[in-house]
């Protein structure tokens, strides 16, 4: 199962108390301060790993804690450090604090870090605290305590471009064409339930392609499957919207077109200004592309440019593909 989000508690380690000694020897009856400082708690750290894909292994652990600091000791020696504890995700993960809605990471790119809870500060010992006056300090301070606190985990697919339409208008079955992806298809509603990635390739190179679950009208206010999956395509540069020219579900193209645009205006205004593509497709069950007409006339009028395109015979898939590779590389 794909998980996208998750939500765990982290603490990073205490820090270690300093201590109150004095240096003891033989014949040196009374030897000076020498409370050694308390060490560092461990921090928690989370780490991209570019073979992680999902959130699952968050289902099953759920706490993270990272070490304490050694308190210090005697003959001024500093305590030990914690050690920090590393938490892998996989990247595209925003780690938020859930008691204010901030977010601590933006974890993006193999091997960047993010501390999400820095390790308590360690005490310090007596021996610091001796001055010209007081040479016998009987003071250390304590090491920090921290506190566990809940994150959630956002799991936020990087794909570069992603196709958008309403259930069954062929979405799978196009990302199926175009890369080794193979996502279920059928023609019942809904038939995708968790977003799917590909990699399609073009003459220019390759692009990463998702496929998320069919929009229906109301989605931006969390109707259907789409409205959980919508922010994955927040990331992507180019939004192709596919719709089922031939209408085969007995919904109007131009109507399919109309509210996928508005759903996703609706969810985030910020959407409209990426690169927008139509594909009209299962063109096969058209005579000679006849019955394109409304849906060229709304495309001319929005900017956009039209692909008749069969997700089952490929036929088209090529061009379109070339045209989101140009996007992406201009
Ligand atoms: N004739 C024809 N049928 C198609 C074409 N593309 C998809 N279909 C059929 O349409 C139905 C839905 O296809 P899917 O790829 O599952 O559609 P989807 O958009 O991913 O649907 P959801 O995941 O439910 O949102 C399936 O029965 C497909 O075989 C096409 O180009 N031509
Ligand atoms: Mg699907």
């Amino acid at each position: 199962m794909f998980v996208d989000r998750a939500r765990v508690w982290v603490k990073s380690g205490d820090g270690g108390n300093g201590i109150v000694a004095f240096h003891r020897e033989k014949f040196i009856p009374r030897g000076g301060p020498s409370g050694g400082d308390g060490g560092h708690g461990g921090s928690v750290v989370f780490v991209v790993d570019e073979n992680l894909r999902t959130l699952m292994d968050f289902r099953y652990r759920r706490h993270f804690r990272a070490e304490p600091g050694a308190q210090g000791q005697g003959e001024n020696m500093r305590g030990r450090d914690g050690s920090d504890l590393e938490v892998r995700v996989p990247p595209g993960t925003v780690v938020v604090l859930e008691s204010t809605g901030e977010t601590l990471a933006d974890l993006i790119h193999p091997g960047q870090r993010g501390v999400i809870a820095p390790g308590g500060r360690g005490g310090r010992g007596n021996a610091r605290f001796a001055t010209s006056t007081n040479r016998a300090p009987r003071r250390a301070t304590p090491g920090e305590r921290t506190e566990e606190f809940a994150v959630y985990l956002e799991l936020k697919l990087l794909a570069d471009a992603g196709l958008v339409g309403l259930p069954n208008a062929g979405k799978s079955t196009l990302l199926a064409q175009v890369s080794a992806a193979r996502p279920k298809t059928g023609d019942y509603p809904f038939t995708t339930v968790t977003p799917n990635l590909g990699v399609a390739t073009w003459e220019g190179g390759s692009f990463v392609l998702a496929d998320i679950p069919g929009l229906i009208e109301g989605a931006h206010a969390g109707k259907g499957l789409g409205h959980d999956f919508l922010r994955h395509i927040e990331r992507t540069r180019v939004i192709i919207y596919v719709v089922d020219a031939a209408g085969v579900d007995g919904t109007d193209p131009v109507e399919a077109l109309i509210t996928l645009r508005s759903e996703l205006a609706a969810y985030a205004g910020t959407l409209m200004e990426k690169g927008q593509l139509v594909a009209a497709n299962k063109v096969d069950l058209l005579l000679e592309n006849q019955g394109l007409d409304g849906l060229r006339a709304l495309c001319a009028s929005l900017g956009l440019e039209l692909f008749p395109v069969s997700a089952v015979t490929g036929a088209g898939a090529t061009g379109l593909m070339r045209r989101v590779g140009e996007l992406l590389q201009a």
